[in-house]
């Protein structure tokens, strides 16, 4: 770790502090307090954060002064085409958490969904909000843009700005950009086959480098880690092919799953609701894509890590890669060779990638030959 350079954070930060907050008699601080957190619970979510965007312990306090300024840093969430679980997913919780708290005192610009202004009075809002914090604020979109002859399918506002318009215009100043989800990320649901608003992804529409933060929705640690590593360093952190920090999707659900004994063991849940889905066995044959999908929800599961999709006993979706409405169904069989293919056909750009898909390939295949033998030693033991 010795390439993070402590005394440069500690110079961004102290610039930060010196920025006026959202709320002038309030602060992250204090509303901890007043919701009965302790100092002892912040520094434990913060030593959780730190562990969670893979720094040393040793930068636990550095964290929570990150996080505590994060009041100060103007923030513009923009709504394209998709069904706001980005936002759920980080704000429905029936208790505050510190993530959503943290949330809540971002010093949130504008959020269609969560701002009390409307009509004229929003757009003023965001026009404003992009003329005062030029060059300084931050851009988070969740939504696909829908584009070409359907541009307009997406309108928002009295004067019927088009998605795209609205992204592009915010895109220009922005000091740093997330494709929160991944309808912005990549186009999403809208995007499916045979995707009749030609949605794509923001990063399709901008010049501008776009981090993208995907997951149907992206976790809420995914959001507000992304939002912290950006104030901690203030620099793009390393992507993967995807555009994906690598520090939060560089592992595969199926490298940490709690289930990854069952598969290495070959005891696979045959059916939803056999003897093996009550036992917790690996829910590969029922569709599980876990093996081909690069994100954490295996590690930090979701609802403040109360649970994740193959914990509550359906197999992972694929939801955070590209296209995986088309390329990753029928979503409770196995793909198979297909889905091979449709990996490397996604074409890597550098040589680690390269590796790690071609593993991917091989490991597939063991996959495979792994599922027959589960088939054979079950078959096996149904006649002894
Ligand atoms: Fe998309 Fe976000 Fe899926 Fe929904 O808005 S990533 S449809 S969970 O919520 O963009
Ligand atoms: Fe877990 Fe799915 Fe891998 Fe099985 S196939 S170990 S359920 S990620
Ligand atoms: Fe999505 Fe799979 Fe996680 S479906 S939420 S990437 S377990």
């Amino acid at each position: 770790m010795s390439h993070i350079n402590l005394s440069a954070i500690h110079q961004r930060l102290d610039e930060l502090s010196k920025l006026k907050k959202l709320k002038d008699d309030d602060s992250i601080k204090q509303a901890l307090q007043k919701r009965g957190f302790s100092r002892r619970d912040f520094m434990k979510w913060a030593g959780a954060m730190t562990a969670f965007m893979a720094l040393p312990a040793s930068m636990t306090p550095v964290v929570a002064r990150a996080a505590e300024l994060s009041d100060r840093l103007p923030v513009i969430w923009l709504h394209l085409a998709e069904c706001t679980g980005c936002s759920e997913s980080l704000l429905r919780t029936d208790t505050p958490t510190i993530d959503s708290l943290i949330f809540d005192y971002i010093s949130l610009e504008y959020h269609e969904t969560l701002m009390a202004a409307a009509g004229w009075q929003a757009e003023h809002n965001l026009e404003h909000a992009i003329e005062k914090y030029k060059g300084q604020y931050i851009l988070l979109v969740e939504g696909g843009v829908p584009t070409g002859d359907t541009e307009g399918y997406l309108t928002i506002g009295p004067h019927g700005t088009t998605g795209k318009q609205s992204a592009v215009k915010a895109s220009e100043n922005a000091a740093a950009i997330f494709a929160i989800g991944t309808c912005s990320s990549y186009g999403g649901i809208q995007a499916a086959k045979p995707n009749p608003s030609n949605s794509v992804g923001l990063s399709k529409v901008t010049d501008k480098k776009v981090i993208n933060v995907p997951g149907c929705p992206p976790s809420e640690k995914n959001i507000v880690g992304n939002l912290l590593h950006y104030i901690l360093f203030g620099t793009l952190p390393a992507l993967d092919v995807f555009g994906r920090p690598k520090w939060a999707y560089g592992l595969r659900i199926h490298d940490l799953c709690e289930r990854r004994g069952r598969f290495d063991a070959g005891e696979f849940v045959q059916s939803f609701g056999d003897e093996g889905a009550r036992l917790g066995y690996c829910l590969y044959k029922v569709g599980c894509k876990g093996p081909y999908t690069f994100n954490n929800c295996s590690r930090e599961r979701f609802n403040s890590h109360t649970s994740w999709p193959v914990q509550a006993g359906h197999g992972c979706i694929g939801c955070s890669e590209p296209d995986f409405w088309d390329t990753m169904g029928p979503f409770e069989e196995p793909v198979g060779d297909r889905l091979y293919d449709t990996v490397l056909g996604l074409g890597a750009d550098n040589i680690s990638d390269k590796i790690g898909i071609g593993v991917l390939a091989l490991a597939g295949i063991g996959m495979a030959a792994h599922a027959l033998i589960g088939v054979a030693v079950s078959k096996k033991d149904e006649e002894a």
